[in-house]
């Protein structure tokens, strides 16, 4: 077996180093949220190092490289905002750009700031321990270095823990298999291949629509079916560009206070109002947007009633059986056991027509999960399926999996992995009371990823965490903490909200249920991105009311 599910972690050239093992803030990650961080913290003048396991900048775009990976918000206002100059530099060449070119923004933004002289490559933190004499962590990383900093912020991403289930025997076979977030940056050939794909989530999609007319054969197995929402990808001319730039003081204030951070909302759309007609022409209408807006810009209704739920989910169950030849494969593709909405909404192109192809076939293995592998391929229901590379899209250990991989230890030698194998606790998502001086950008009950444009909360976060440590030093404070009793509040706000929505009924990693033995809670706030940072704004207002400073 050729397994490549890690091989580039730890494996790239240090860039920078030197002898400095004391700095005022360590940034993890270099990603979309790292990148900002340690821009703003350097133009507050602070001496600060990101440190990243990957050999470049880019995070989620650096590592998600398996073939089709795009972004699936809009260009537009998937980007900083913070800086004019990049702004009007960077011309984006489609609606929904790819991974490559995501990432080549992302190395643009790091040219043009010149990030990269405080970026450690090749790097990743293997232990975080807080110094309670020193009022300062300790970082260790796997390339033996020992750092100690104020402040500790953590940009690992909500979904860069990649999950790799316990396949029996997966070491007996003698092809490739590769996880979709650890894909050889150099591809894998997979002309004339036979291709089997584990995982049919958003990534999963991705994968299947892109590389299913390139092999010789595709074996699907699917174990939940999705509501994949037809995108209308655009590429932009110069005209285009201009028309989106002109609009982009409105919408850097528009993401901010919509439910999701994108230009869309829930306005004007309001289901008890509209006769079955007319409920039927607007969902049509937001269908043939072809974005996330069928989802987070449509009907709230749906999120809390399931009657309404139901009917939108039928919807889009029509559009799903309307692509597909074969009644019996459509029907295997057509979600029943959750609602529409319910999971994260992926955006396909030409997904469900490959189920149309001679080469592609669709095991089903809900019923009869994936035996064991063998050295040709992996069994099913007692069937052998032949195959020369096994792509795993099996999703992530979201929210919690890439801190609690990292080794956290707070006041009194308290384990952040042992806390949230218990119970998943934050305050806003952006500190843990136990943990002084530790944020954590992306961090669990946030509004981030699950429902809200990452780039408009990392850049909500990221200010509110160097806002936070201005105001620190400014009155010669040296260290934060939520207080338990702030935390239980949010977190009692949090379920309460997440308890009134339809969310928890359905097995998905936005409840933690795809990984076992994790405690259930949604992992992201579903208030509203601008309730949200309405809040983090009063707790800034307030002088960190319920936060203890020493
Ligand atoms: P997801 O959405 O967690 O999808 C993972 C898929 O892998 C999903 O279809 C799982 O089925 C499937 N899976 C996981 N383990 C197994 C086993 N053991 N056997 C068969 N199938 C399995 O991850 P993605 O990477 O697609 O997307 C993550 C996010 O990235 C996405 O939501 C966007 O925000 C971007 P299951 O549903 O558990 O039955």
């Amino acid at each position: 077996m050729q397994t490549v599910t890690d091989t580039r972690q730890g494996s790239a050239a240090l860039k920078s180093g030197g002898a400095d093992v004391e700095f005022d803030a360590i940034v993890v990650g270099a990603g979309f949220a790292g990148m900002y961080q340690l821009h703003r913290l350097r133009e507050m003048g602070l001496k600060v190092r990101a440190l990243d396991a990957a050999s470049e900048v880019g995070g989620t775009w650096y590592w998600n490289c398996y073939p089709g990976a795009r972004v699936d918000s809009q260009s537009y206002i998937y980007q900083y905002w913070f800086s004019e100059d990049l702004l009007k530099e960077w011309n984006w060449s489609e609606r929904f750009p790819s991974q490559a070119e995501t990432e080549r923004y992302l190395n643009f933004v790091a040219d043009r700031l010149d990030l990269r002289k405080d970026i450690q490559f090749g790097t990743r933190v293997t232990s975080a321990e807080w110094d309670e004499s020193r009022l300062r962590w300790v970082v260790g990383t796997d390339r033996g270095d020992s750092f100690t900093t104020e402040f500790l912020i953590s940009c690992t991403g909500m979904l860069s823990a990649p999950q790799v289930p316990p396949f029996k025997d997966h070491e007996k076979f003698k092809g490739i298999i590769a996880h979709t977030a650890r894909y050889p940056r150099e591809g894998i050939d997979l002309a004339g291949k036979r291709v089997g794909v584990i995982g049919t989530g958003a990534t999963g999609i991705q994968v299947i629509q892109t590389i299913a007319s390139q092999v010789a054969e595709l074996k699907v197995f699917q174990r939940t079916p999705q509501y994949a929402v037809a995108m209308r990808n655009v590429r932009y001319d110069d005209q285009a560009r201009a028309e989106w730039r002109a609009k982009y003081p409105q919408l850097k204030q528009r993401v901010q206070g919509t439910f999701a951070g994108f230009d869309y909302d829930f306005e004007g759309h309001q289901w008890a109002e509209l006769s079955p007609a007319q409920r039927r022409e607007e969902l049509e209408k937001l269908w043939a947007d072809g974005s996330l807006s069928m989802w987070i810009g449509g009907f709230q209704e749906m999120f809390f009633d399931q009657a309404i739920n139901d009917e939108i989910s039928e919807f889009v169950r029509g559009k799903i059986r309307a692509r597909i030849k074969d009644p019996a494969v459509a029907e295997k593709l057509v979600p029943r056991a959750y609602g529409f909405g319910t999971y994260r909404v992926p955006l396909e192109t030409g997904y469900y027509d490959v189920y149309n192809r001679d080469n592609v076939e669709l095991v089903d293995v809900h019923d009869t999960p994936i035996e064991r592998f063998t050295e040709k391929g992996l069994v099913v229901a007692g069937r052998e399926y032949e195959l020369d590379v096994v792509i795993l899209a099996t999703g992530f250990d979201a929210g919690t999996g890439s801190l609690t991989r990292m080794g956290i230890r707070g006041r009194d030698g308290r384990s952040l992995t042992e806390l949230w194998s218990k119970d998943i606790r934050s305050t806003l998502g952006l500190q843990v009371h136990g943990f002084p001086n530790l944020f954590t950008v992306a961090g669990p009950l946030a509004p981030s990823t699950a429902f809200c444009n990452m780039a408009t909360c990392l850049q909500q976060q990221v200010d509110w965490i160097s806002d936070c440590i201005t105001w620190l030093r400014a009155g010669g404070r040296h260290c934060i903490e939520p207080t338990a009793e702030r935390e239980a509040e949010w977190v009692q706000h949090h379920d309460a909200v997440a308890n009134a929505t339809l969310m928890m009924r359905t097995n998905s990693w936005y409840t933690g249920a795809n990984i076992e033995g994790k405690p259930r809670r949604l992992l992201s706030y579903i208030g509203g991105v601008g309730n949200y940072r309405k809040v983090c704004d009063e707790v800034k207002a307030s002088h960190y009311e319920g936060f203890v400073t020493a």
